[in-house]
């Protein structure tokens, strides 16, 4: 889905210029891409719209051009667009009933989300209620073998409401129960009563309705109907692999004012991942992952020390922590290709980049140093730089080439203006992720 949206970024990100020639350009190629995914035209005529209005009339956000501002107001407008909360999943006890029309993935992704929760450190059991479909307690039956969880159902049992009855009651020590019901090829008033009459017995924490995306705009009809009928707590979005028409189904859900929680990505059990808006659409920007950067950068980076770094703003010790841990995660112009918008900026490439041999030396050297002549390396002499060397069994012309490399790097990140950065867009959110 979405397919043309990163050639078109990218165009856009090369052009010299980015006056309103080259807007229009770009936002002209966001509708045909947004069109073929089926999304709903008059959406398709706001957003561009919205695009338009604020990338040429903004006032330009310091530190930032207007090339940058344009590809961040699109990836603002857009995440805005396909609903900015990111799913927001309860771990705890609960029961979950998917419900939803014939093949659209109910099934499948009654033992995808099982898997999830399990990796979660939950126990999951689920319960086939389905009916209709020849077979549908096997297919659960199996699916669940694969992935090791108990499954209820009953093959002879042609009342899905004492299935799940029982199913409730045989599986009542598991923490999670998902329940699959059966669907229809449309909403009739048969699958309303039965619906009902389950959601009734269950009282189910979780009410998800499985779309399959290939129903692109459609998604917009069913998920409101569904809703009024039994009041869903969320959306799964199934095939965003095969369907060009997933984009359309997302706007359309966010139209339809319900929460999507999930995609399915394919036919594999692992093919599943969190709706995140914000990931969602950097990918499909070809502006990196800011997910993954975040989950690496938690591992690995102080955000607040990352922050001051990025500002120019810190002394030799956290100049060298931050070096140590920027090398965790991959070379500093990796990072920043992940994050978007910032793939374009030309940072002093690989400044943080410094190889193990001399990182080895410098530790030693600051093991020699007072701690004024970390915080104000500017006091250091000539004599101050013979006492390190000789302290840390180096030569003073190494101890100065670390102190070179310190300030160039200062006074690189002052000029890339990173503090400037960090207050608005992307990368902002990637901060506020690491921190939370
Ligand atoms: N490519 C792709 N295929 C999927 C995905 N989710 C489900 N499918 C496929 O879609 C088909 C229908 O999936 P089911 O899980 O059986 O759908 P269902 O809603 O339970 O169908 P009924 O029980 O007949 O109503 C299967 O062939 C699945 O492998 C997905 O995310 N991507
Ligand atoms: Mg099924």
């Amino acid at each position: 889905m979405f397919d043309k949206l990163k050639d078109s970024i990218s165009r856009f990100a090369k052009l010299g210029v980015a006056d309103k020639t080259a807007v229009e350009a770009l936002v002209k190629d966001i509708q045909r891409s947004l069109i073929q995914s089926d999304v709903n035209v008059k959406l398709v005529f706001e957003l561009s719209k919205n695009i338009k209005t604020k990338a040429l009339k903004d006032n330009l956000p310091p530190g930032l051009t207007r090339r940058e501002h344009v590809v961040n107001i699109v990836y603002e407008e857009l995440v805005a667009f396909l609903g900015e909360k990111k799913a927001d999943i309860n771990l705890e006890k609960q029961t979950i009933l998917l419900l939803g029309l014939f093949g659209s993935g109910k099934t499948t992704t009654t033992a995808k989300i099982a898997k999830y929760y399990m990796k979660h450190g939950l126990t999951v059991g689920a319960v086939s209620c389905d009916t209709w479909r020849p077979a549908a307690y096997e297919q659960l039956k199996a699916l669940g073998k694969q992935i090791n969880i108990d499954v209820y159902g009953d093959a002879k049992q042609k009342d899905p409401v004492k299935i799940v009855k029982k199913g409730m009651a045989e599986l009542s020590a598991k923490d999670v129960i998902i329940i699959d019901s059966a669907g229809r090829s449309a909403i009739d008033d048969e699958l309303a009563d039965e619906l009902k009459k389950i959601d009734k017995i269950v009282d189910a924490d979780e009410k998800i309705l499985v779309i399959s995306g290939d129903i692109g705009q459609a998604a917009e009809t069913q998920a409101r109907t569904f809703n009024e009928l039994v009041g869903l707590t969320g959306v799964i979005v199934t095939k965003m692999d095969s369907s060009a028409k997933g984009g359309g189904a997302l706007s359309a859900c966010h139209a339809a004012d319900v929460n999507v929680k999930f995609l399915g990505t394919g036919e594999k059990l692992e093919d599943i991942e969190l709706y995140d808006p914000v990931r969602f659409v950097s990918r499909l920007l070809g502006m990196g992952d800011l997910e993954t950067l975040i989950e690496k950068a938690k591992d690995a980076i102080d955000p607040e020390k990352a922050m001051d770094i990025m500002k120019g703003d810190f002394d030799l010790s956290s100049f060298y922590d931050q070096i140590e841990s920027t090398k965790k995660m991959g070379s500093m112009s990796k990072i920043m290709e992940m994050i978007p918008g910032m793939s374009n900026i030309k940072l002093p490439k690989d400044m943080l980049d410094v190889q193990e041999e001399k990182m080895t030396k410098w530790k030693f050297m600051m093991d020699s140093m007072t701690k004024k002549e970390k915080t104000e390396p500017d006091i250091l002499d000539r004599s101050r730089y013979e006492r390190i060397a000789q302290g840390s069994g180096t030569r003073p012309e190494e101890v100065r080439d670390l102190i070179k490399h310190y300030n160039q790097t200062k006074k690189m990140m002052k000029k890339f203006k990173g503090g400037k950065m960090l207050k608005r867009g992307p990368m902002a959110k990637m901060f506020k992720g690491m921190m939370g």
